[in-house]
C-alpha cells in the first residue's frame, strides 16, 4: 500500500510498502529465504553491480523481505531510507565504520549501553578515532567541546540504564552548525514515543532486538536517515566493514512485531506509569527515574520530545546494592534477565550485568550507580507486576540492610 505522512502510524506499521495483490493475494508479505538472485543475462548482472539498474544481487547487500522492513521503519521514523542489521551493535558499528576515519572525533554522552561504551573505548580508539564523553544533557557543554575535528555527536535518549534524557533539537542544532552528524540510539523510546529526525537528528538507529521485534525471539538492528547516508551505510558499513547483515527470517519476524508496535508501546508505557507511581510511594525505595513522573528531573525535555513515558524504569532501594540484588532474587513473576521491550517484565542489575563493561571508576564518573536496578515493564496485568514487587520488597532481609 502507498502511504504518506498523513496516514496514521499504526496503519503504516501494518501496510506501508506492501500490496498483497502483487504477491498472489498473500496477506502476509512473503519471506525470501535466499542468499543470491539470478540475473536474466550476464549483462544485467554487470549493470546491477555497476549500479546502473535497480534489483537485488546478494542478500548481504539487499533482500526483498529485508527491504520491506527497511522501508517500513523509515516511514515510521520519518526518514527517507533504512538499512537493517544483524544486531543493535551491528547497527552502531556499521554507522561508525561508515562515517569515521582516523583523526576524527566522536562526541558522545556520558551514559551509553555497556557494549556501545566498550566499542568506543576499546574499538574506535584503536583505529585512531578520538572519543570524548560530554554531559549532553547540557547543550552548553557540547557547544564548548565541539571542534572542527568532531565528525559525529552520538547519544541515547532515554539513556541506558539511568534514564537521562538528551534534548535532541538543541544537540542536533549545535552538531549541524559544526558539520557533525547527529546520531541517536532510539531503542528505549521507539518511534511511537520519539521521532528524532523530526527534532533535527541526521541518523537514528535501534536495537530491533527490543521493542521493534517485541517478543524476545531474535537479535537485530536498524538504521534510518537520508537516502544518501543509508546508501553509504549499506555499501560501506554493512557490505564491507562489518558484514552485519540481517537474516531475512528475522526481518520477517520484525515485520510481524511492527504490526503491534504502537499498541504494545502504549501498554508498556501505561503499565510502567502505574509501576513507577507504586515505586515512588514505597518506603523501601529511595529514588525512581521515570520520564512520565511529574517529579522526573528532566520533565521539561520529556514533555518536549516524548509522547509517553515509555516502558523502562530505573530505581534504587534505600538498602543500596545488596538490597537490589536481594529484591531481584525474591521475584517470582518478573524475570531476572538482560534485554528489554519484551512481553515479559525483566529486571537486571546494570553494574554487574549490562554495564559491567565499564570499570567501577568509569561507572561512577558516568552516572551509573552501583545500586541502580533496571526494570523493563512487560505486557502482563499491571496488578500482577506490582504484587510481585510488593511481596519481594516485604522480605525481612531487604528491610534490615542499611
Ligand atoms: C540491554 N541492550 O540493555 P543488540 N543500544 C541500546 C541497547 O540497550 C542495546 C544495544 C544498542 C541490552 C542487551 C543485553 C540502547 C542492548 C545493542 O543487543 O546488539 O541488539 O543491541 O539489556
Amino acid at each position: 500500500m502507498t502511504t504518506d505522512s498523513k496516514t496514521g502510524f499504526a496503519t503504516r506499521a501494518i501496510h506501508h510498502g506492501y500490496d498483497p495483490l502483487d504477491e498472489h493475494g498473500a496477506l502476509t508479505p512473503p519471506l525470501h529465504l535466499t542468499s543470491t538472485f539470478a540475473f536474466d543475462t550476464a549483462e544485467q548482472g554487470g549493470r546491477r553491480f555497476a549500479g546502473e539498474e535497480a534489483g537485488h544481487i546478494y542478500t548481504r547487500i539487499s533482500n526483498p523481505t529485508t527491504a520491506l522492513l527497511e522501508d517500513r521503519m523509515a516511514s515510521l521514523e520519518g526518514a527517507e531510507a533504512g538499512v537493517a542489521t544483524a544486531s543493535g551493535m551491528g547497527a552502531i558499528t556499521s554507522v561508525m565504520w561508515t562515517f569515521l576515519k582516523a583523526g576524527d572525533e566522536v562526541i558522545t554522552d556520558k551514559t551509553l549501553y555497556g557494549c556501545t561504551f566498550a566499542f568506543m573505548r576499546d574499538g574506535l580508539s584503536r583505529f585512531g578515532v578520538k572519543v570524548t564523553h560530554v554531559d549532553l544533557s547540557d547543550p552548553q557543554a557540547l557547544a564548548e567541546a565541539i571542534s572542527d575535528k568532531t565528525r559525529m555527536v552520538y547519544f541515547e535518549t532515554p539513556a541506558n540504564p539511568n534514564m537521562r534524557l538528551v534534548d535532541i533539537a538543541a544537540i542536533s542544532a549545535i552538531a549541524k552548525r559544526h558539520n557533525a552528524l547527529s546520531v541517536v540510539d532510539n531503542t528505549y523510546a521507539t518511534p511511537v514515543i520519539t521521532r528524532p529526525i523530526e527534532h533535527g537528528a541526521d541518523i537514528v538507529l535501534h536495537s530491533a532486538t527490543k521493542y521493534l521485534g517485541g517478543h524476545g525471539d531474535l537479535i537485530a538492528g536498524i538504521v534510518v536517515g537520508s537516502a544518501e547516508h543509508m546508501h553509504e551505510v549499506r555499501m560501506v558499513g554493512v557490505k564491507d566493514m562489518t558484514g552485519a547483515v540481517l537474516a531475512p527470517f528475522n526481518a520477517h519476524l520484525i515485520l510481524r512485531g511492527l504490526k503491534t508496535l504502537e499498541m504494545r508501546v502504549e501498554r508498556h508505557a501505561a503499565s510502567a506509569a502505574v509501576v513507577a507511581d507504586f515505586l515512588t510511594t514505597h518506603e523501601q525505595v529511595d529514588v525512581v527515574h521515570y520520564p512520565g513522573l511529574e517529579g522526573f528531573a528532566q520533565r521539561d525535555v520529556a514533555k518536549a520530545q516524548m509522547a509517553l513515558g515509555g516502558g523502562m524504569i530505573a530505581f534504587e532501594l534505600k538498602g543500596g546494592f545488596q538490597a537490589g540484588i536481594n529484591l531481584m532474587n525474591r521475584l517470582n513473576l518478573i524475570r531476572r534477565a538482560v534485554s528489554l521491550g519484551d512481553a515479559e517484565t525483566l529486571i537486571q542489575h546494570p553494574a554487574s550485568m549490562t554495564h559491567s563493561t565499564y570499570t567501577a571508576e568509569e561507572r561512577h564518573a558516568h552516572g551509573i550507580s552501583d545500586g541502580l536496578v533496571r526494570l523493563s515493564v512487560g505486557l502482563e496485568t499491571p496488578a500482577d507486576i506490582i504484587d510481585d514487587l510488593t511481596q519481594a520488597l516485604k522480605a525481612p532481609h531487604l528491610q534490615s540492610v542499611a
